[in-house]
């Protein structure tokens, strides 16, 4: 297919609340552009951008796929997110590299705790937001309810652009207050319509929603207010202009509505977006770091400047190997060329390079800056990792992605599986950017850390589809850290003199905290040769061993500086190794002295319960070693906000189904790593030593 250059490319995430029909409106999209032979269907397993098999079974998006249709002379490309919470961190990757996001909300629930989680991802990529009010169609649809609690909940900015041409069974399209037009679709979900006047029924309505949209645009600039005083109106040219500043801007957010299922107003939309949204080269939000040094710089979506990619996503198919998907920050990528991956120090080919519809590959020849495309087969390259031309050489920053907040230990059904395992979640991991592998360094189980149990679950089953290994998944374990409160000097001599060559090796080191957060650090403050240069490394790397393992329940340790500041040596005896016993010596000693203690991970929860149940949810939550942070009022129901350890909220999921019957839903994210209480200690402490001397046995 051919080349869209930057100004006639718009990439838009499709983000918000689970179940609000995201998947369903991409759906519509594709079959509005005639991009596919038919309508696909959530419901019925059908929909282009759930194709893996589990999103097909479970009817609910688990990682972002992608899309494109080319209409109005635009390419849009589609990015599908998923909306429960424990997949939405996966739509980090797409909205970073789009330019504008649907945040998706049902016309029948209003905002939901994830609608709110998408609003914030995107504001934190600074990504221009427009509302979908979408299952205008449903029974108990509200277009004005919804539009009240959006406003509630990001303020009046948010400003319908759009006004439903009826509701529930009766919604039938959409008036554009831009245009002073109604358009009425067809009832078979081709999505075309028929352009009209508004009715004179709505006419009152339209006109009093359309002077509240020209009076916030107006606001926007000075010379416009004046225009818009004197003349009590503004011309549909100055207001798409501006309005098009001011959702660039986020100085608007326009609220529109539509039904994916039905395919009503989806046409609308895409004609918004190509009219409206910012094309791909009207912000440059990529920072760039040139390798070997200098100042950051902004890179501009400028064809004709040098190749550059940002690689957002891989996907690990079974059957084809890695598909690797960037968006093109600058220049032209031509299929075939070769470009840098300065992280990995390696070139790539861009053999076959292709677009993705759901799972289909639709070849191209040329991706220009602003688009995103996909290539198979590169050797080196991960998500989160830059490509690019070897005349200018430069690194864009990695997506953040939360840290994993719950780990699972898991084992395979079948022994001898552990390595076929180990390898299987190897891959998962290249594709899923909040999952995390690793191995417990105490009992050497295979940990697979994830947002929560739903979400190793799917890895499992997903383990299980594509390389045939079935695993037991275990209790979920807390990821406890040690740390230390004092500081100690201590000085540690390793010395051994067996019959010919012995070993030596003396240090001096000083131990102290560090904030919490900020991980370890090394200092060397030898002078004079007291430990020879080649032996300092061993040392740190001794340290960084000892690491691994706390005093205390033997937990990683975090958040300390250790300084070597003396020591001696053989000139014949000391070695490296004898160096890095000395540092696990020391590191023990010191670490005993300094007052250790435990860390455990505290997760910022939300639960929203039904009024009558609050009295008792909160005081399992406080029971919970909970400390509420705040309430509030969604409709029928109450948001809580809480801090809660993970510890307790491990079996939190059936405790609130019994207390709420059914009705409360909660999501939790990692907050902080905060000290352990004494008594909790002891028992962490005491069930590790149980643990230690029942390997040993
Ligand atoms: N009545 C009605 N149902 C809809 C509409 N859009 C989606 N649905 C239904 O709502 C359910 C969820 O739709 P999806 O498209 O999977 O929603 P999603 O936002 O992609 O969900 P996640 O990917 O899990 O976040 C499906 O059963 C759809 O058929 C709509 O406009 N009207
Ligand atoms: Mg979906």
């Amino acid at each position: 297919m051919k080349a869209y250059g930057p100004q006639d490319i718009r990439n838009v995430a499709l983000i918000g609340h689970g179940g609000t029909g995201k998947t369903s409106f991409a759906s519509a999209m594709l079959h509005t552009a005639k991009a596919v032979n038919r309508f696909g269907k959530v419901e019925e397993g059908t929909a282009p951008t759930d194709y893996e098999e589990d999103e097909i079974q479970r009817k609910l998006s688990i990682a972002s796929s992608l899309a494109f249709v080319e209409w109005e002379k635009a390419k849009i490309n589609i990015l599908d997110t998923p909306g429960y919470g424990s997949f939405i961190a996966d739509s980090r990757g797409p909205i970073r590299v789009s330019d504008s996001a649907l945040i998706f909300v049902s016309a029948v629930s209003g905002v939901e705790v994830m609608t709110g989680k998408a609003w914030e991802y995107a504001e934190e990529f600074k990504v221009p937001r427009i509302l979908v009010i979408n299952k205008m169609d449903r029974e108990n649809a509200s277009f004005d309810r919804s539009l009240a609690s959006v406003r509630e909940n990001f303020g009046r900015l948010a400003v319908p652009v759009f006004l439903p041409l009826g509701q529930e069974k009766e919604f039938a399209g959409v008036v554009d207050l831009v245009k002073g037009r109604a358009h009425r679709y067809a009832q078979d979900e081709s999505g075309s319509y028929t352009e009209g006047e508004v009715p004179a029924s709505m006419a009152e309505e339209a006109a009093k929603a359309r002077a509240e949209l020209v009076e916030m645009v107006a606001e926007l600039d000075e010379k416009l207010m004046e225009k818009y005083f004197e003349a009590g109106d503004l011309t549909p040219e100055e207001l798409s202009a501006a309005l098009k500043i001011g959702i660039a801007q986020d100085k608007i957010f326009p609220v529109l509505c539509a039904s994916a299922l039905r395919n009503i107003g989806v046409a609308d939309i895409m004609n918004f977006l190509v009219e409206f949204a910012p094309p791909a080269n009207a912000r440059s939000s990529f920072r760039a770091t040139p390798v070997g040094g200098g100042e950051e710089f902004d890179v501009p979506a400028d064809v004709d400047a040098p190749a550059s990619a940002f690689v957002f996503k891989t996907i690990s198919d079974p059957a084809q190997g890695r598909i690797t998907i960037f968006r093109v920050v600058s220049g032209r990528v031509p299929a075939d060329a070769t470009l840098i991956n300065p992280s990995k120090d390696a070139s790539e080919r861009m053999a076959g390079l292709f677009h993705l519809r759901g799972k289909d590959h639709v070849k191209c020849e040329e991706a220009q800056a602003g688009d995103i495309a996909a290539v198979m087969k590169l050797k080196e390259t991960v998500t989160g990792n830059t490509l690019c031309a070897k005349e200018r050489m430069l690194v864009f920053p990695p997506v953040k992605y939360p840290i994993p907040a719950i780990s699972f230990a898991v084992e395979p059904k079948s022994r001898g599986d552990e390595d076929k395992i180990m390898a299987a979640l190897q891959r998962m991991v290249d594709e899923d950017p909040n999952l995390t592998v690793s191995r417990d360094p105490q009992t050497h189980e295979t940990l697979v850390s994830g947002s929560g149990s739903q979400h190793v679950e799917v890895v499992a089953a997903r383990v299980q589809r594509r390389y045939g290994v079935e695993m037991n998944i275990k209790q979920p374990k807390v990821p406890y850290r040690e740390t230390i409160k004092g500081r100690a000097e201590v000085h540690a001599r390793h010395k051994k003199q067996t019959g010919g060559h012995g070993q030596f090796a003396d240090i001096q080191i000083k131990m102290e905290p560090l904030p919490r957060g900020a991980g370890f650090e090394f200092k060397d403050e030898i002078f004079g040769g007291a430990v020879p240069r080649n032996f300092i490394p061993a040392v740190e790397k001794g340290m960084l061993e000892s690491l691994d393992r706390g005093v205390l329940a033997r937990y990683p340790v975090v958040d300390l500086r250790i300084t070597l500041f003396d020591g001696g040596f053989h000139p014949v005896d000391s070695s490296e190794m004898a160096f890095k016993i000395a540092a696990h010596m020391g590191f023990k000693e010191a670490m005993e002295k300094c007052r250790p203690t435990l860390l455990e991970p505290v997760m910022l929860v939300e639960v929203v319960v039904p009024e009558e149940n609050m009295g008792d949810v909160m005081g399992d939550l406080n029971s919970r070693r909970g400390r509420i942070q705040g309430m509030s009022q969604k409709g029928a129901n109450q948001i809580i906000k809480a801090q809660v350890p993970l510890a307790e909220m491990l079996t939190y999921a059936s405790t609130l189904k019994s207390l709420t019957a059914g009705r409360g839903t909660f999501s939790m994210e990692f907050a902080a790593y905060e000290e352990v209480p004494a008594q909790t200690q002891q028992k962490i402490v005491e069930e590790a030593k149980q643990a230690k001397e029942a390997e040993q046995e």
